[in-house]
Protein backbone atom coordinates (compact mmCIF):
# COMPACT_ATOMS: atom_id res chain seq x y z
CA UNK A 1 0.00 0.00 0.00
CA UNK A 2 1.16 4.00 -0.72
CA UNK A 3 2.44 5.29 2.29
CA UNK A 4 1.77 9.26 1.32
CA UNK A 5 -1.19 10.91 1.36
CA UNK A 6 -2.28 12.19 -1.94
CA UNK A 7 -4.53 15.00 -2.69
CA UNK A 8 -6.44 16.75 -5.72
CA UNK A 9 -9.02 19.12 -6.97
CA UNK A 10 -11.84 16.31 -7.96
CA UNK A 11 -14.24 18.76 -9.94
CA UNK A 12 -13.43 20.48 -13.40
CA UNK A 13 -11.40 23.84 -14.44
CA UNK A 14 -13.67 26.21 -14.24
CA UNK A 15 -16.39 28.30 -11.94
CA UNK A 16 -18.57 26.06 -10.48
CA UNK A 17 -21.48 26.14 -7.39
CA UNK A 18 -19.11 24.17 -5.74
CA UNK A 19 -15.75 22.21 -6.28
CA UNK A 20 -14.31 19.22 -4.39
CA UNK A 21 -10.85 18.63 -2.90
CA UNK A 22 -10.42 15.24 -2.51
CA UNK A 23 -7.56 13.71 -0.33
CA UNK A 24 -6.46 9.97 0.59
CA UNK A 25 -3.88 8.42 2.64
CA UNK A 26 -2.99 8.03 6.29
CA UNK A 27 -2.40 11.39 6.59
CA UNK A 28 -5.77 12.85 4.88
CA UNK A 29 -8.27 12.97 8.04
CA UNK A 30 -5.12 14.62 10.22
CA UNK A 31 -4.76 16.69 7.28
CA UNK A 32 -8.10 17.83 6.44
CA UNK A 33 -8.89 18.18 10.81
CA UNK A 34 -6.28 20.54 11.16
CA UNK A 35 -7.91 22.90 8.93
CA UNK A 36 -11.40 22.02 9.33
CA UNK A 37 -13.53 24.24 11.87
CA UNK A 38 -16.75 22.87 12.18
CA UNK A 39 -19.79 25.53 12.81
CA UNK A 40 -20.37 23.48 16.14
CA UNK A 41 -18.56 21.86 18.66
CA UNK A 42 -18.77 18.26 18.03
CA UNK A 43 -16.79 15.55 20.19
CA UNK A 44 -15.15 13.28 17.37
CA UNK A 45 -15.57 13.39 13.38
CA UNK A 46 -17.82 9.98 12.78
CA UNK A 47 -17.23 7.96 9.12
CA UNK A 48 -19.39 8.98 6.34
CA UNK A 49 -20.98 12.07 7.71
CA UNK A 50 -21.11 15.19 6.73
CA UNK A 51 -19.76 18.17 8.93
CA UNK A 52 -20.74 21.65 8.15
CA UNK A 53 -18.05 24.54 9.00
CA UNK A 54 -15.07 26.47 6.91
CA UNK A 55 -11.66 25.91 6.07
CA UNK A 56 -8.91 28.38 7.95
CA UNK A 57 -5.47 28.65 7.13
CA UNK A 58 -3.66 27.82 10.48
CA UNK A 59 -1.12 29.85 9.89
CA UNK A 60 -3.14 33.35 9.66
CA UNK A 61 -6.07 32.22 10.89
CA UNK A 62 -7.93 33.88 8.02
CA UNK A 63 -11.50 32.02 6.85
CA UNK A 64 -11.25 30.70 3.22
CA UNK A 65 -14.51 28.92 2.65
CA UNK A 66 -17.59 27.81 3.86
CA UNK A 67 -17.46 23.95 3.70
CA UNK A 68 -18.79 20.74 3.85
CA UNK A 69 -16.57 17.65 4.72
CA UNK A 70 -16.84 14.02 4.86
CA UNK A 71 -14.49 11.96 6.37
CA UNK A 72 -14.29 8.52 4.89
CA UNK A 73 -12.11 5.74 7.47
CA UNK A 74 -10.33 3.17 5.51
CA UNK A 75 -11.25 0.71 4.25
CA UNK A 76 -14.92 2.02 3.57
CA UNK A 77 -13.49 4.26 0.62
CA UNK A 78 -12.89 4.96 -2.93
CA UNK A 79 -9.17 3.73 -2.68
CA UNK A 80 -10.11 1.67 0.58
CA UNK A 81 -7.56 4.42 1.98
CA UNK A 82 -9.02 7.17 4.67
CA UNK A 83 -10.57 9.86 2.30
CA UNK A 84 -11.97 13.42 2.87
CA UNK A 85 -13.43 15.65 0.09
CA UNK A 86 -13.86 19.07 1.26
CA UNK A 87 -16.71 20.54 -1.06
CA UNK A 88 -16.51 24.06 -0.83
CA UNK A 89 -17.30 26.92 -3.30
CA UNK A 90 -16.94 26.40 -7.09
CA UNK A 91 -14.18 28.82 -7.88
CA UNK A 92 -10.52 27.52 -9.10
CA UNK A 93 -8.84 30.20 -7.13
CA UNK A 94 -10.74 28.70 -3.61
CA UNK A 95 -10.06 24.92 -4.44
CA UNK A 96 -6.48 26.03 -5.14
CA UNK A 97 -6.29 27.54 -1.96
CA UNK A 98 -7.47 25.00 0.30
CA UNK A 99 -5.77 22.49 -1.86
CA UNK A 100 -2.20 24.26 -0.89
CA UNK A 101 -2.99 24.02 2.39
CA UNK A 102 -3.04 20.22 2.16
CA UNK A 103 -0.06 20.03 0.06
CA UNK A 104 1.48 22.23 2.82
CA UNK A 105 0.68 19.81 6.00
CA UNK A 106 2.19 16.91 3.84
CA UNK A 107 -0.06 15.96 0.99
CA UNK A 108 1.22 15.42 -2.18
CA UNK A 109 -0.26 16.19 -5.54
CA UNK A 110 -2.23 13.68 -7.16
CA UNK A 111 -1.48 12.71 -10.33
CA UNK A 112 -3.58 11.40 -13.32
CA UNK A 113 -6.05 8.38 -11.91
CA UNK A 114 -3.93 7.88 -8.42
CA UNK A 115 -7.22 7.82 -6.34
CA UNK A 116 -8.50 4.96 -9.10
CA UNK A 117 -5.05 2.80 -9.23
CA UNK A 118 -5.14 2.90 -5.38
CA UNK A 119 -8.58 1.40 -5.49
CA UNK A 120 -6.97 -1.00 -7.94
CA UNK A 121 -4.09 -1.59 -5.99
CA UNK A 122 -5.68 -1.78 -3.05
CA UNK A 123 -8.25 -4.73 -4.54
CA UNK A 124 -11.36 -2.85 -3.81
CA UNK A 125 -11.86 -3.28 -8.02
CA UNK A 126 -10.52 -4.75 -10.60
CA UNK A 127 -8.56 -3.19 -13.78
CA UNK A 128 -11.47 -3.73 -16.21
CA UNK A 129 -13.28 -1.81 -13.64
CA UNK A 130 -10.69 0.93 -12.84
CA UNK A 131 -10.81 1.52 -16.76
CA UNK A 132 -14.67 2.25 -16.85
CA UNK A 133 -14.50 5.09 -14.00
CA UNK A 134 -12.50 6.49 -16.66
CA UNK A 135 -15.54 5.94 -19.49
CA UNK A 136 -17.82 7.00 -17.43
CA UNK A 137 -16.06 9.96 -16.40
CA UNK A 138 -15.74 10.58 -20.16
CA UNK A 139 -18.81 9.37 -21.62
CA UNK A 140 -20.45 11.06 -24.70
CA UNK A 141 -23.11 9.09 -25.25
CA UNK A 142 -26.02 7.39 -22.80
CA UNK A 143 -25.34 3.96 -24.47
CA UNK A 144 -21.66 4.21 -24.01
CA UNK A 145 -22.28 5.34 -20.40
CA UNK A 146 -24.76 2.27 -19.80
CA UNK A 147 -21.96 -0.12 -21.23
CA UNK A 148 -18.89 1.46 -19.14
CA UNK A 149 -21.61 1.23 -16.04
CA UNK A 150 -22.15 -2.50 -16.33
CA UNK A 151 -17.97 -2.62 -16.63
CA UNK A 152 -17.66 -0.71 -13.57
CA UNK A 153 -20.20 -2.63 -11.87
CA UNK A 154 -18.42 -5.67 -12.45
CA UNK A 155 -19.47 -8.04 -15.14
CA UNK A 156 -16.43 -8.41 -16.97
CA UNK A 157 -15.00 -9.27 -14.26
CA UNK A 158 -17.02 -11.51 -13.44
CA UNK A 159 -17.30 -13.16 -16.45
CA UNK A 160 -13.65 -13.83 -16.63
CA UNK A 161 -13.46 -15.05 -13.38
CA UNK A 162 -15.92 -17.61 -14.25
CA UNK A 163 -13.73 -18.71 -17.56
CA UNK A 164 -10.74 -18.79 -15.96
CA UNK A 165 -12.00 -21.16 -12.91
CA UNK A 166 -12.30 -24.23 -15.65
CA UNK A 167 -9.21 -23.44 -16.79
CA UNK A 168 -7.29 -23.53 -13.29
CA UNK A 169 -9.11 -26.47 -12.44
CA UNK A 170 -7.53 -28.22 -15.49
CA UNK A 171 -4.16 -27.02 -14.32
CA UNK A 172 -4.64 -28.86 -10.78
CA UNK A 173 -5.66 -31.97 -13.06
CA UNK A 174 -2.48 -31.63 -15.24
CA UNK A 175 -0.23 -30.62 -12.74
CA UNK A 176 -1.35 -33.89 -10.61
CA UNK A 177 -0.56 -35.32 -13.75
CA UNK A 178 2.78 -34.41 -14.10
CA UNK A 179 3.31 -35.21 -10.50
CA UNK A 180 1.98 -38.97 -10.51
CA UNK A 181 3.12 -40.08 -14.20
CA UNK A 182 2.37 -43.61 -13.70
CA UNK A 183 -1.68 -42.05 -12.66
CA UNK A 184 -1.92 -39.95 -16.26
CA UNK A 185 -4.28 -41.90 -17.74
CA UNK A 186 -6.64 -41.99 -14.62
CA UNK A 187 -6.30 -38.37 -14.44
CA UNK A 188 -6.57 -36.75 -17.61
CA UNK A 189 -8.99 -38.02 -20.02
CA UNK A 190 -8.46 -35.83 -23.27
CA UNK A 191 -11.81 -36.25 -24.65
CA UNK A 192 -13.89 -34.71 -21.66
CA UNK A 193 -11.23 -32.31 -20.79
CA UNK A 194 -11.13 -30.91 -24.60
CA UNK A 195 -15.20 -30.81 -24.44
CA UNK A 196 -15.02 -28.56 -21.22
CA UNK A 197 -11.94 -26.27 -23.15
CA UNK A 198 -14.17 -25.96 -25.74
CA UNK A 199 -17.61 -25.65 -24.14
CA UNK A 200 -16.48 -23.44 -20.92
CA UNK A 201 -13.78 -21.54 -22.09
CA UNK A 202 -13.61 -21.53 -25.86
CA UNK A 203 -17.07 -20.93 -26.38
CA UNK A 204 -17.69 -18.19 -24.16
CA UNK A 205 -14.49 -16.50 -24.84
CA UNK A 206 -15.08 -16.10 -28.86
CA UNK A 207 -19.01 -14.91 -27.68
CA UNK A 208 -17.14 -11.74 -25.41
CA UNK A 209 -15.33 -11.68 -28.82
CA UNK A 210 -18.36 -11.31 -30.65
CA UNK A 211 -19.45 -8.89 -28.61
CA UNK A 212 -16.73 -6.36 -28.81
CA UNK A 213 -17.68 -6.69 -32.52
CA UNK A 214 -21.17 -5.97 -31.98
CA UNK A 215 -20.67 -3.12 -29.22
CA UNK A 216 -17.17 -1.34 -28.81
CA UNK A 217 -18.48 1.57 -31.37
CA UNK A 218 -21.19 2.66 -28.42
CA UNK A 219 -18.03 3.02 -26.08
CA UNK A 220 -14.75 3.62 -28.24
CA UNK A 221 -16.67 5.86 -31.04
CA UNK A 222 -15.56 5.82 -34.55
CA UNK A 223 -14.17 8.61 -36.87
CA UNK A 224 -16.08 9.63 -39.81
CA UNK A 225 -14.22 11.56 -42.52
CA UNK A 226 -15.77 13.86 -45.27
CA UNK A 227 -13.18 13.77 -48.46
CA UNK A 228 -14.33 15.10 -51.86
CA UNK A 229 -13.18 17.08 -54.75
CA UNK A 230 -13.52 21.08 -53.59
CA UNK A 231 -16.19 23.06 -53.04
CA UNK A 232 -18.68 19.56 -53.42
CA UNK A 233 -20.28 20.77 -49.98
CA UNK A 234 -17.86 18.80 -47.34
CA UNK A 235 -17.60 21.65 -44.82
CA UNK A 236 -21.64 22.14 -44.98
CA UNK A 237 -22.72 19.08 -44.58
CA UNK A 238 -20.15 18.94 -41.37
CA UNK A 239 -22.03 22.07 -40.15
CA UNK A 240 -25.46 20.34 -40.80
CA UNK A 241 -24.62 17.36 -39.12
CA UNK A 242 -23.05 19.40 -36.00
CA UNK A 243 -26.03 21.65 -36.27
CA UNK A 244 -23.55 24.09 -35.43
CA UNK A 245 -21.41 26.87 -38.14
CA UNK A 246 -18.16 25.01 -37.33
CA UNK A 247 -16.40 25.29 -40.79
CA UNK A 248 -15.85 28.09 -43.03
CA UNK A 249 -18.22 27.50 -46.27
CA UNK A 250 -17.39 29.96 -48.94
CA UNK A 251 -18.14 29.56 -52.67
CA UNK A 252 -14.84 29.55 -53.62
CA UNK A 253 -12.49 25.73 -53.86
CA UNK A 254 -9.86 25.26 -51.50
CA UNK A 255 -11.45 27.34 -48.40
CA UNK A 256 -10.51 24.37 -46.12
CA UNK A 257 -7.02 23.91 -45.50
CA UNK A 258 -6.50 21.92 -42.93
CA UNK A 259 -8.74 19.31 -40.29
CA UNK A 260 -11.57 20.24 -38.64
CA UNK A 261 -12.57 17.92 -35.83
CA UNK A 262 -15.76 17.76 -33.69
CA UNK A 263 -17.55 14.71 -32.17
CA UNK A 264 -21.61 14.20 -32.83
CA UNK A 265 -23.78 11.43 -31.07
CA UNK A 266 -24.96 9.43 -33.80
CA UNK A 267 -27.77 6.64 -32.72
CA UNK A 268 -25.94 6.57 -29.21
CA UNK A 269 -22.21 5.94 -31.56
CA UNK A 270 -19.91 9.01 -30.08
CA UNK A 271 -19.35 9.75 -33.90
CA UNK A 272 -15.42 12.06 -35.02
CA UNK A 273 -16.56 13.69 -37.79
CA UNK A 274 -13.27 14.98 -39.68
CA UNK A 275 -13.89 17.88 -42.04
CA UNK A 276 -10.91 18.00 -44.55
CA UNK A 277 -9.22 19.98 -47.64
CA UNK A 278 -10.93 19.39 -50.73
CA UNK A 279 -8.79 16.78 -53.00
CA UNK A 280 -7.64 17.23 -56.12
CA UNK A 281 -4.87 17.57 -58.59
CA UNK A 282 -2.47 20.38 -57.97
CA UNK A 283 0.63 22.17 -57.55
CA UNK A 284 0.03 24.90 -54.70
CA UNK A 285 2.22 23.16 -51.97
CA UNK A 286 -0.28 23.77 -48.80
CA UNK A 287 -2.91 22.14 -50.70
CA UNK A 288 -0.54 18.94 -51.24
CA UNK A 289 -0.18 19.09 -47.43
CA UNK A 290 -3.64 18.92 -46.82
CA UNK A 291 -4.63 16.34 -49.49
CA UNK A 292 -1.62 14.41 -48.23
CA UNK A 293 -2.43 14.69 -44.45
CA UNK A 294 -6.31 13.49 -45.83
CA UNK A 295 -5.57 10.32 -46.99
CA UNK A 296 -3.31 9.47 -44.31
CA UNK A 297 -6.54 10.51 -42.32
CA UNK A 298 -8.65 7.95 -44.24
CA UNK A 299 -6.74 5.06 -42.82
CA UNK A 300 -7.76 5.58 -39.36
CA UNK A 301 -11.37 6.60 -40.20
CA UNK A 302 -14.31 3.57 -39.24
CA UNK A 303 -16.48 5.02 -42.33
CA UNK A 304 -15.72 7.32 -45.28
CA UNK A 305 -18.17 9.99 -46.56
CA UNK A 306 -17.41 10.72 -50.41
CA UNK A 307 -18.97 13.63 -51.53
CA UNK A 308 -19.69 14.59 -54.51
CA UNK A 309 -21.46 17.67 -56.46
CA UNK A 310 -24.23 16.66 -58.91
CA UNK A 311 -25.35 19.62 -60.03
CA UNK A 312 -21.83 19.76 -61.98
CA UNK A 313 -20.24 17.06 -64.17
CA UNK A 314 -18.04 14.66 -62.15
CA UNK A 315 -14.20 14.75 -63.43
CA UNK A 316 -10.91 12.83 -62.50
CA UNK A 317 -10.85 14.46 -59.10
CA UNK A 318 -13.72 12.49 -58.27
CA UNK A 319 -12.84 9.30 -60.15
CA UNK A 320 -9.36 9.45 -58.49
CA UNK A 321 -10.76 9.78 -55.47
CA UNK A 322 -13.26 7.27 -55.91
CA UNK A 323 -10.72 4.36 -56.82
CA UNK A 324 -8.94 5.17 -53.37
CA UNK A 325 -11.98 4.70 -51.55
CA UNK A 326 -14.07 1.90 -52.95
CA UNK A 327 -12.48 -1.02 -51.29
CA UNK A 328 -13.54 0.96 -47.92
CA UNK A 329 -15.89 1.40 -45.69
CA UNK A 330 -17.37 4.11 -47.59
CA UNK A 331 -20.62 5.65 -48.48
CA UNK A 332 -21.22 8.20 -51.37
CA UNK A 333 -23.43 10.82 -50.39
CA UNK A 334 -24.31 13.23 -53.39
CA UNK A 335 -24.86 16.62 -52.40
CA UNK A 336 -26.62 19.59 -54.10
CA UNK A 337 -29.60 17.68 -55.12
CA UNK A 338 -31.38 20.98 -54.81
CA UNK A 339 -29.77 21.80 -58.21
CA UNK A 340 -29.43 18.61 -59.87
CA UNK A 341 -31.66 16.19 -62.10
CA UNK A 342 -32.21 13.06 -60.93
CA UNK A 343 -30.70 12.01 -64.28
CA UNK A 344 -27.59 13.38 -62.94
CA UNK A 345 -27.92 11.32 -59.42
CA UNK A 346 -28.17 8.07 -61.70
CA UNK A 347 -25.19 8.85 -64.14
CA UNK A 348 -23.11 9.35 -60.88
CA UNK A 349 -24.36 6.12 -59.42
CA UNK A 350 -23.78 4.12 -62.19
CA UNK A 351 -20.13 5.52 -62.78
CA UNK A 352 -19.40 5.35 -58.90
CA UNK A 353 -20.80 2.08 -58.75
CA UNK A 354 -20.48 -0.60 -55.85
CA UNK A 355 -20.96 1.97 -52.76
CA UNK A 356 -24.07 2.35 -50.64
CA UNK A 357 -25.27 6.02 -51.60
CA UNK A 358 -27.25 8.87 -50.38
CA UNK A 359 -28.63 11.97 -52.01
CA UNK A 360 -28.23 15.13 -50.09
CA UNK A 361 -28.71 18.63 -49.72
CA UNK A 362 -26.33 20.25 -47.26
CA UNK A 363 -27.85 23.52 -47.99
CA UNK A 364 -31.60 22.56 -47.50
CA UNK A 365 -31.48 20.42 -44.98
CA UNK A 366 -32.75 17.31 -47.55
CA UNK A 367 -31.60 13.85 -46.67
CA UNK A 368 -30.04 14.37 -43.55
CA UNK A 369 -31.53 11.87 -41.55
CA UNK A 370 -30.96 8.74 -44.09
CA UNK A 371 -27.72 9.81 -44.61
CA UNK A 372 -27.10 9.64 -40.64
CA UNK A 373 -28.86 6.11 -40.89
CA UNK A 374 -26.62 4.78 -43.32
CA UNK A 375 -23.30 6.17 -41.68
CA UNK A 376 -25.08 4.26 -38.76
CA UNK A 377 -25.73 1.05 -40.18
CA UNK A 378 -22.24 1.04 -42.07
CA UNK A 379 -20.28 1.68 -38.82
CA UNK A 380 -22.37 -0.91 -36.28
CA UNK A 381 -23.18 -3.86 -38.57
CA UNK A 382 -26.55 -4.28 -36.65
CA UNK A 383 -29.65 -2.97 -35.40
CA UNK A 384 -29.34 -0.80 -32.72
CA UNK A 385 -27.92 -0.40 -28.99
CA UNK A 386 -31.11 -2.87 -27.73
CA UNK A 387 -29.47 -5.45 -29.76
CA UNK A 388 -25.84 -5.11 -28.02
CA UNK A 389 -25.07 -7.72 -25.57
CA UNK A 390 -24.58 -6.51 -21.81
CA UNK A 391 -21.15 -6.94 -21.29
CA UNK A 392 -18.71 -5.46 -24.51
CA UNK A 393 -15.46 -5.98 -24.16
CA UNK A 394 -12.82 -2.81 -25.24
CA UNK A 395 -10.01 -3.25 -27.78
CA UNK A 396 -7.27 -3.94 -25.00
CA UNK A 397 -9.54 -6.74 -23.68
CA UNK A 398 -10.45 -7.75 -27.14
CA UNK A 399 -6.15 -8.49 -27.75
CA UNK A 400 -6.02 -10.45 -23.92
CA UNK A 401 -8.92 -12.50 -24.95
CA UNK A 402 -7.80 -13.28 -28.31
CA UNK A 403 -4.34 -14.43 -26.46
CA UNK A 404 -6.30 -16.81 -24.16
CA UNK A 405 -8.24 -18.16 -26.79
CA UNK A 406 -5.34 -18.98 -29.24
CA UNK A 407 -3.76 -20.14 -25.95
CA UNK A 408 -6.76 -22.88 -25.03
CA UNK A 409 -6.82 -23.47 -28.90
CA UNK A 410 -2.93 -25.52 -28.12
CA UNK A 411 -4.69 -26.94 -25.27
CA UNK A 412 -7.81 -28.72 -27.56
CA UNK A 413 -5.13 -29.62 -29.94
CA UNK A 414 -2.76 -31.06 -27.49
CA UNK A 415 -4.99 -33.20 -25.76
CA UNK A 416 -5.91 -34.54 -29.26
CA UNK A 417 -2.05 -35.69 -30.04
CA UNK A 418 -1.36 -36.57 -26.57
CA UNK A 419 1.02 -33.56 -25.69
CA UNK A 420 3.05 -34.71 -22.41
CA UNK A 421 1.23 -32.75 -19.81
CA UNK A 422 3.83 -30.53 -19.31
CA UNK A 423 3.61 -28.68 -22.14
CA UNK A 424 -0.50 -28.64 -21.74
CA UNK A 425 0.35 -27.05 -18.48
CA UNK A 426 2.24 -24.14 -20.23
CA UNK A 427 -0.34 -23.71 -22.82
CA UNK A 428 -3.07 -23.42 -19.94
CA UNK A 429 -1.10 -20.55 -17.97
CA UNK A 430 -0.64 -18.87 -20.94
CA UNK A 431 -4.09 -19.38 -21.32
CA UNK A 432 -5.19 -17.33 -17.75
CA UNK A 433 -2.23 -15.01 -17.89
CA UNK A 434 -4.10 -13.19 -21.10
CA UNK A 435 -7.54 -13.22 -18.68
CA UNK A 436 -5.04 -12.54 -16.09
CA UNK A 437 -4.07 -8.97 -18.15
CA UNK A 438 -8.24 -8.19 -18.47
CA UNK A 439 -8.60 -7.46 -14.40
CA UNK A 440 -4.80 -6.50 -13.68
CA UNK A 441 -3.45 -9.70 -12.09
CA UNK A 442 -0.80 -10.02 -14.47
CA UNK A 443 -0.99 -6.95 -15.98
CA UNK A 444 2.49 -4.97 -16.52
CA UNK A 445 3.63 -2.22 -15.09
CA UNK A 446 3.58 -0.15 -18.35
CA UNK A 447 0.09 -1.02 -19.51
CA UNK A 448 -0.62 -0.03 -15.97
CA UNK A 449 0.86 3.51 -16.23
CA UNK A 450 -0.54 3.86 -19.68
CA UNK A 451 -4.07 2.89 -18.60
CA UNK A 452 -4.18 5.53 -15.72
CA UNK A 453 -2.77 8.22 -17.65
CA UNK A 454 -5.87 8.48 -19.50
CA UNK A 455 -7.52 9.82 -16.28
CA UNK A 456 -7.81 13.01 -15.26
CA UNK A 457 -5.88 14.64 -12.32
CA UNK A 458 -8.41 14.34 -9.27
CA UNK A 459 -10.35 10.49 -10.02
N1 LIG B 1 -27.24 24.68 -53.82
C1 LIG B 1 -26.47 24.10 -52.92
N2 LIG B 1 -25.30 24.63 -52.57
C2 LIG B 1 -24.55 24.02 -51.66
C3 LIG B 1 -24.97 22.80 -51.03
N3 LIG B 1 -24.01 22.43 -50.17
C4 LIG B 1 -23.03 23.36 -50.22
N4 LIG B 1 -23.36 24.32 -51.11
C5 LIG B 1 -22.56 25.48 -51.49
O1 LIG B 1 -21.35 25.06 -52.11
C6 LIG B 1 -20.29 25.96 -51.79
C7 LIG B 1 -19.13 25.18 -51.20
O2 LIG B 1 -19.53 24.63 -49.95
P1 LIG B 1 -18.48 24.14 -48.87
O3 LIG B 1 -19.25 23.48 -47.81
O4 LIG B 1 -17.57 25.25 -48.48
O5 LIG B 1 -17.68 23.08 -49.73
P2 LIG B 1 -16.36 22.29 -49.36
O6 LIG B 1 -16.47 20.96 -50.01
O7 LIG B 1 -16.12 22.32 -47.92
O8 LIG B 1 -15.26 23.14 -50.12
P3 LIG B 1 -13.67 23.21 -49.86
O9 LIG B 1 -13.44 23.43 -48.41
O10 LIG B 1 -13.26 24.36 -50.67
O11 LIG B 1 -13.08 21.95 -50.36
C8 LIG B 1 -20.86 26.98 -50.83
O12 LIG B 1 -21.23 28.11 -51.57
C9 LIG B 1 -22.10 26.28 -50.28
O13 LIG B 1 -23.11 27.17 -49.87
C10 LIG B 1 -26.24 22.27 -51.43
O14 LIG B 1 -26.71 21.24 -50.93
N5 LIG B 1 -26.94 22.94 -52.37
MG1 LIG C 1 -14.58 23.03 -46.82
Amino acid sequence: MDSDTIAAIATPPGAGGIGVVKISGPEASTIALALFHPSKDVSSIGSHRFYYGSIVDPESGKVLDEVLMTVMKAPNSYTREDVVEIQAHGSRCGLGAILELVLKRGGRLAEPGEFTKRAFLNGRIDLSQAEAVIEVVNAQTTEGLELAARQLKGDLFQAIQAIGRPIETMLVEVEAAIDFPEEVEDIIRPGDCARRMRRDVIGPLEELLEHYDEGHVYREGVAAIIIGRPNVGKSSLMNRLLQKERSIVTGVPGTTRDFIEETVNIGGVPMRLIDTAGVHDTEDALEMAGIRFTMERMDDAGVVLFMVDCSVPLNDDDVDIYNVVRNREAILVINKIDLGDEGGVGGIVDRLKGLPWVEISALYNKGIEELKSAVFRVVTYQGGFGDVPSIVPNVRHKVAIERAVVASKRVVAGLGTGLPAELLAIDLKEALEGLGEIVGETTTEDVLDKIFKRFCVGK
